[in-house]
């Protein structure tokens, strides 16, 4: 036990001070115009993000995320501490804290039905804004999923009755769209914390864009369509309706080249993360490479346009493999060059005993979990310093 915590507290310290080391010559640096390539997180951190009037906690968190590139990856959960393997809605509960000791550094949330009682998964939006702002107070950092039910036909997201045209201004149904973001921007613009400060969201709408699934997705919309609908999605929020406490993150599923991927890109001004999902090919150890490969691509891109990477979404549903954490997932990302300068990756929820991502006391890779959190590059909510100060 004395192990434990002494590895915890080593895990901790090891965590913590080169960030503030970093954080330290960051701000010393700021004023130093003769940066060199070598201060090129400095470089990155001084530009800036689609919103110019970001809140303070949103630009400190994007300056911060910037500052712990390359450093560690922040761990996230969907929904961690509103639903787990047997309990819902149970105050200060998450399954990853159970096994390992420390919630998560990021939490998934979803906001379909915004404007109801509840969400699609039948989570009611007065829990979903509690959580968040336990999750904002403990310096946790919150990101949005957005499955908006088909605006035209008023089926779900899966329903890929092509809606994306008839959503733009001037077209039958951008009225009804108006609305939608309306409710949206209720909600974001009503998470305030204690102090007044508005919470900062991680959005991330319209994900996987380039699967048929969803109707934005692929063959559902073309990508002029798909990015008339970002942008003006992005203006309305931001300009219209005064939302400046979100950072965009512009996701993929799986892809095979830059081209791919940027297909549906709406531009440098537009995004501040770029993100991909990929369940598949962390799965089995044949197609790790492949995983790596897209992980890699995504970095450079993301490089070049100074903007952030991430793993938006992955996991293996009911984690099947006992070392899984180490062996498929964290070991392949640390050791490559590129692929660590993600700056977070997420599993989905646990929903259930059939439809789970992350493990719960006894889950067969449980053990494997612990270690993924002990190590040094993977942070927890523990982990992390203020995020939310520059
Ligand atoms: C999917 C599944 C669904 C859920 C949806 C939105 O991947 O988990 O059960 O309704 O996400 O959270």
């Amino acid at each position: 036990m004395l192990f434990r915590i002494f590895q915890r507290y080593v895990k901790c310290f090891a965590g913590i001070i080169p960030l503030m080391l970093l954080c330290f010559s960051c701000h010393i640096d700021q004023h130093n115009t003769q940066a060199t390539p070598a201060d090129s997180v400095i470089v990155t951190a001084l530009d800036a993000p689609a919103d110019p009037q970001l809140t303070k906690e949103a630009k400190a968190l994007w300056v911060n995320l910037k500052r712990i590139k390359g450093h560690g990856i922040l761990f996230g959960h969907q929904d961690a501490t509103i639903v787990g393997i047997d309990w819902f809605g149970d105050d200060n509960r998450s399954d990853v804290k159970e096994v390992t000791g420390s919630f998560p550094a990021v939490y998934g949330w979803e906001i379909s039905g915004a404007g109801a009682n509840s969400n699609i998964d039948s989570i009611p939006f007065s829990l979903l804004m509690r959580r968040m702002t336990e999750a904002f107070n403990r310096g946790g950092i919150n990101t949005v999923t957005w499955h908006l039910n088909n605006p035209v036909t008023g089926g779900t997201a899966w329903d890929t009755y092509p809606a994306v045209k008839e959503l733009l201004p001037d077209s039958s149904k951008s009225t009804h769209y108006k609305k939608n973001l309306q409710e949206i921007a209720g909600f974001f613009n009503s998470l305030k914390a204690e102090n007044g400060a508005l919470i900062p969201v991680i959005f991330r709408p319209f994900h996987e864009n380039n699967g048929n699934w969803f109707w934005w997705g692929k063959g559902h919309c073309t990508p002029e369509e798909y990015i008339r609908l970002w942008r003006y999605t992005v203006s309305y929020l931001r300009d219209t309706l005064h939302v400046h406490n979100l950072l965009y993150t512009y996701s993929t599923d799986l892809f095979e080249n830059p081209g791919q991927y940027l297909e549906r890109y709406p531009g440098d001004e537009w995004v501040d993360i770029l993100g991909c999902e990929n369940y598949w090919d962390f799965q089995s150890g044949s197609t790790i490479s492949n995983g790596i490969s897209q992980l890699r691509m995504l970095v450079e891109m993301a490089d070049a346009r100074k903007k952030l990477a991430a793993l938006t979404e992955c996991g293996f549903d009911g984690i099947p493999v006992k070392n899984w954490w180490t062996q498929y997932l964290l070991t392949p990302i640390r050791e490559d060059s590129l692929a660590r300068n993600i700056s977070y990756l997420m599993v989905w929820r646990n929903a259930n005993r059939k439809h789970y991502y992350a493990p719960f006391s006894g889950q067969k890779s449980a053990p494997d979990f612990v270690l993924f959190e002990q190590d040094t590059f993977t942070l927890f909510e523990k982990d992390l310093g203020n995020i939310y100060e520059e």
